[in-house]
């Protein structure tokens, strides 16, 4: 009943500290139910409620900047801002995000998705405050998971820069989506471990220098900050030795405590990190006890915290795992490396098998990438598994330390394509045209899972750099007797047609749908030919030469058409002075916001009823204009 009185921005502060813990019990049921109905983010939510309640009723959330890094932990703060009637249409098309977005609400600060990004955001508008001589705080607010990713620590090396007042908030609750790894979990570890503060006094004595002097914080200090400055001094050297004071640890799940310190925080000019420890999935005894499990989780009984929806049991990212179950076994230099994503990617079975040959190495996707290559100069056969939209840091390792020394390192690249319900930050829609630049990599994609399994047997032997990208969800078992050996930089020809009026050339997942445009052309009375490129790179000019007589050409990519495939085909076929009309079927140059993926490839117009309609209109006309 204190959740109705929430209505907008600051009305939390109309709430008396006594109710503080039912508001938060409100704000955990009223989250359990919701993401039960829609699927979301649930266990790092349940976890940040009084964190997020604290910094609304420390702050003023129409002047004050917070910055939510990853962004899925937000939806305390989407409740606390007014916007408790979106979570009926959470992540759905035209409905509200599941992330942060300014386009939603004027408190949400900075667009996140991609993680490790907000110290340096951060940084950005505290330097921009105090150059314009504004007066508000800046708040980054980090998780224990994305303070392992290099962006935060090139932020961190940067923020003794700031001399105004910015708080980065570290949210250390253990976990990445699974147990967090490395030597930042290490030292976490270890600064964890000291007592829990139990008031502001004894964590600020060791802050001292940096508290401006005759400000009441002053006043709290005891005759025992000698001794106490040293233990808090050492707790958070490491941030204290790059000239950010340290404040904590503190009971992440005491409202009041946190409101004590951020009053504290609040008081420090230059930068400053509250260290508050939080339990994952708090408050819901499924997700406290399996978190990994309800990171993002798909409609689900609040009751008895199973599944609603049958799982798709047979997906891309299983066969990955079958298929590095095997090459495992079949080659000892086969070693796999994550980027905090094992179960994700499908590595997780990988890594009970093979513990010494597995590598999870953090959110750090450049990092995952260069030590690939390292691995690979010093003889070993790395797979890399990577989500495509996470691939997009790696640009430069990819490029620089993989492909110019050509490395048989090889690219698993899963969510390719339309991803749907996280949105813009998470749709893989432009790996076919970042990677396809590059010199000397290879890049597969699969129409079906046989093709799939076919190319990873390819990539045990394969001398070079190597990306397979393939999309999220089921894996098609449709056309199967197509099946013929992969042979590098080869196409498959899966339909020839007996004239040259239309040749439809796809590239995985989108073979499907070229396929059944086909079947329903040929039912019409059209004959199409139907290319499955397999390679986006190199593409088989020899092929595509065949197609120069042709009157309509149709490209079909789950990619952005700028630099896609079919740019690439159209502009080979202007080379050969083809007379072919080009139609590229590919996603437009922007980005694609959140919805269901079926939804959304419909609105693109990428659905075989569309791609048809098209196609028999190119075709029908073209035998119109002859007549
Ligand atoms: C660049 C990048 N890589 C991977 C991910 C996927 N991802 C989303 S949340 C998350 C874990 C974040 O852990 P933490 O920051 O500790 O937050 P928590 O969920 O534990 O609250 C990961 C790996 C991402 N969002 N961005």
């Amino acid at each position: 009943m204190y959740l109705e009185l929430i209505k907008k921005p600051n009305d939390i502060q109309k709430i008396s500290p006594k109710n503080y813990k039912v508001l938060a019990r409100e704000i955990r049921d009223f989250l359990i139910e919701n993401v039960s109905r829609t699927g979301g983010h649930l266990s790092s939510n349940l976890g940040a409620v009084e964190l997020t309640m604290a910094i609304h009723l420390s702050f003023d959330l129409t002047r004050d900047k917070v910055i939510w890094d990853v962004g899925h932990q937000s939806y305390t703060h989407k409740l606390l801002t007014g916007r408790k009637e979106g979570f009926k249409s959470l992540r759905t098309r035209g409905g509200m995000s599941g992330f942060p977005k300014r386009k939603e609400s004027p408190c949400d600060a900075f667009d996140t998705g991609h993680s490790s990004t907000s110290i340096s955001a951060g940084i950005g508008m505290a330097q921009a405050r105090d150059l314009k001589g504004e007066d508000y705080h800046v708040i980054s607010v980090i998780g224990d998971g994305a303070l392992t990713g290099g962006l935060a620590f090139e932020a961190l090396n940067n923020a003794s820069a700031v001399k105004g007042n910015f708080i980065i908030v570290l949210n250390d609750n253990t976990m990445s989506i699974s147990e967090n790894v490395g030597g930042v979990s290490t030292f976490l570890g270890k600064m964890r471990t000291s007592k829990i503060y139990t008031g502001i006094k004894e964590s600020i004595t060791g802050n001292l220098r940096r508290i401006p002097s005759g400000e009441d914080i002053h006043d709290v200090i005891s005759s025992a900050k000698d001794s106490i400055k040293q233990l808090v001094v050492r707790d958070g050297m490491m941030f204290e030795d790059m000239d950010i004071t340290y404040l904590g640890p503190f009971d992440g799940h005491n409202t009041n405590q946190m409101i004590k310190a951020f009053r504290s925080a609040k008081q420090v000019k230059g930068p400053v990190l509250v260290h508050v420890l939080t339990k994952k999935g708090k408050g819901y005894s499924f997700a406290e006890a399996n978190p990994g499990k309800f990171h993002g989780v798909d409609p689900f009984d609040p009751q008895t915290g199973k599944l609603l929806q049958k799982q798709a049991n047979f997906t891309y990212t299983k066969l990955f795992s079958d298929c590095m179950m095997q090459l495992g076994k079949q080659n000892s230099n086969v070693v796999a490396i994550t980027a905090a994503m094992a179960d994700g990617t499908g590595l997780s079975r990988f890594s009970r098998h093979f513990p010494d040959r597995f590598f999870d190495v953090g959110i750090a996707e450049a990092h995952a990438v260069t030590f690939a290559a390292g691995l690979a100069v010093a003889g070993m056969k790395p797979y890399v598994a990577i989500y495509s939209s996470f691939l997009q840091r790696a640009y430069d390792s990819i490029l620089h330390d993989v492909c110019l020394q050509n490395l048989p390192v090889t690219f698993a690249v899963d969510r390719a394509g339309i991803v749907g319900k996280d949105g813009e930050t998470h749709q893989g829609i432009f790996d076919l045209s970042y990677l396809t630049s590059i010199p000397n990599l290879t890049v597969l994609a699969p129409k079906n899972a046989y093709e799939f399994a076919q190319m990873f047997r390819f990539s045990n032997t394969f001398q070079g750099p190597l990306a397979i990208r393939y999309p999220r969800g089921e894996a098609l078992l449709e056309y199967k007797s197509y099946n013929s050996k992969i042979v590098y930089g080869k196409a498959e020809v899966m339909k020839k047609s007996k004239d040259t009026t239309l040749a439809l050339v796809s590239i995985g997942s989108m073979t499907k749908i070229a396929m059944e445009v086909a079947d329903r052309l040929e039912n019409e009375g059209v004959e199409a030919t139907v290319i499955n490129l397999r390679f986006a790179k190199p593409l088989d000019l020899e092929c595509i030469r065949s197609l120069k007589n042709y009157k309509n050409i149709f490209t079909l990519e789950e990619n952005v058409k700028s630099g896609g495939i079919g740019e690439q085909i159209a502009a080979y076929l202007m080379e050969l002075r083809s007379r072919a009309k080009v139609k590229i079927c590919a996603i437009p140059d922007r980005f694609i916001p959140h919805g269901c993926p079926d939804v959304l490839m419909k609105e693109l117009g990428l659905d075989a009823d569309h791609i048809y309609e098209e196609a028999i209109k190119a075709a029908k006309g073209l035998k119109e204009d002859h007549e």
